[in-house]
């Protein structure tokens, strides 16, 4: 079990609380202040090593090792990135580092209309309301920045969204097959120095799993994740499955998805999602009745798969007045924890059938 955290300062959170949620062995880590493409160098990784190790957590999975736009389009430039992304790995590895997670999705990671959607109980939960994305992107940009102010926003970097008509301008020329060919050059690439240094490379899954903006996507249901495993059919080549993500289509079974693919899933993020008729989504609790996405049936597959990879509970309501990141407050994710954990204790000991 691992807790994602963002870092000394960058993070409401602090690791002496993590320590008091039972059962969490890693933090889930990055170097939050690197712009992509960039060499994350020893001394800066020796940092938060010696953070994390002074309270006995392990360092295992990093989220994520961004990736450069320029790899993302196919431009000629890419190669010298991809080079800056193999150092970083010999770097990591130094440390005992074992899954990158990491994502391909152009211009944008996670999109979000309401980033403190209030919900019945008096919380706030993430939110999405489909009408709200279909022209303009700078928006929505303008908005997440906005509520993110004083913090580090992963895939949000204030420094790439001001050049955001250029970026999209920089995509046009690249299909959903010129993305798909990118990401292929990309991880042949890296496979060797996975290999030499023992690193899984764990792609998440587009969210939410449908183009944007005209912007293509490429991770988004069972036959594309199918596509991309088979497209660099390497051990190292696996997934961040994101049941959340892929949830956000109700056509997505995900327990599914899960026994499917299992020995190529090297972190799982659970998370419930809760549909509404016009399309519009809404993020919930981890309890399996409070949402859509079958999270009994998720643990089940994992337990059932002999799952032995990292988890994580992801992005968790702001609930008892927390303030914090959105999606990642200490309360809830908490809460989320000892719901899985509990899920998963129980079939440990019991047959389940
Ligand atoms: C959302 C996260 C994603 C994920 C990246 C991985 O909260 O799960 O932002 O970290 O897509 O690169």
């Amino acid at each position: 079990m691992t807790f994602r955290w963002y870092g000394e300062g960058n993070d409401t959170i602090t690791l002496d609380q993590i320590r008091q949620i039972p059962g969490v062995e890693g933090i889930v880590w990055a170097l939050h202040k690197k712009m992509p493409g960039e060499v994350w160098e020893v001394n800066e990784i020796q940092e938060v090593a010696d953070q994390l190790h002074a309270h006995g957590f392990n360092m295992d999975v990093v989220e994520s090792v961004n990736v450069h736009d320029d790899i993302k389009i196919g431009l000629p430039t890419r190669d010298r990135y991809i080079e800056n992304y193999k150092q970083t790995l010999r770097n990591l590895a130094k440390f005992g580092v074992k899954v990158v997670c990491y994502n391909f999705m152009p211009v944008f990671d996670w999109t979000r209309t309401d980033l403190f959607h209030p919900l019945p109980d008096g919380s706030t939960a993430l939110y999405y309301e489909k009408d709200r994305i279909i022209d303009d992107p700078m928006e929505m940009a303008d908005y997440i920045l906005k509520k993110c102010e004083g913090f580090t926003m992963p895939g949000w970097e204030p420094e790439r969204m001001e050049h955001l008509k250029e970026l999209f301008e920089a995509y046009k020329p690249v299909t959903k097959e010129k993305l798909w060919e990118n990401l292929k050059y990309f991880l042949e690439q890296l496979m060797p120095v996975c290999r030499e240094t023992d690193i899984k490379m764990a792609i998440h899954q587009d969210d939410p799993p449908w183009d944007i903006f005209g912007l293509p996507r490429l991770l988004v249901d069972e036959e594309s994740v199918g596509r991309f495993l088979k497209m660099v059919d390497d051990p190292y080549n696996c997934l961040t499955l994101c049941s959340g993500s892929l949830s956000s289509n109700p056509k997505n079974n995900v327990a599914a998805i899960v026994r499917k693919y299992c020995d190529r899933i090297a972190f799982a993020h659970v998370r419930n999602v809760k549909h509404f008729p016009n399309g519009d989504f809404s993020e919930a609790s981890h309890r399996d009745c409070d949402g859509d996405t079958g999270v009994l049936e998720i643990m089940k597959a994992y337990h059932d798969c002999g799952f032995k990879g990292y988890i994580r509970p992801d992005h968790g309501r702001h609930i008892w007045g927390e303030k914090c990141r959105p999606g990642y407050g200490l309360y809830d994710r908490a809460l989320g924890i000892m719901y899985l954990l509990g899920i998963w204790d129980t079939l440990e000991k019991y047959d389940v059938e």
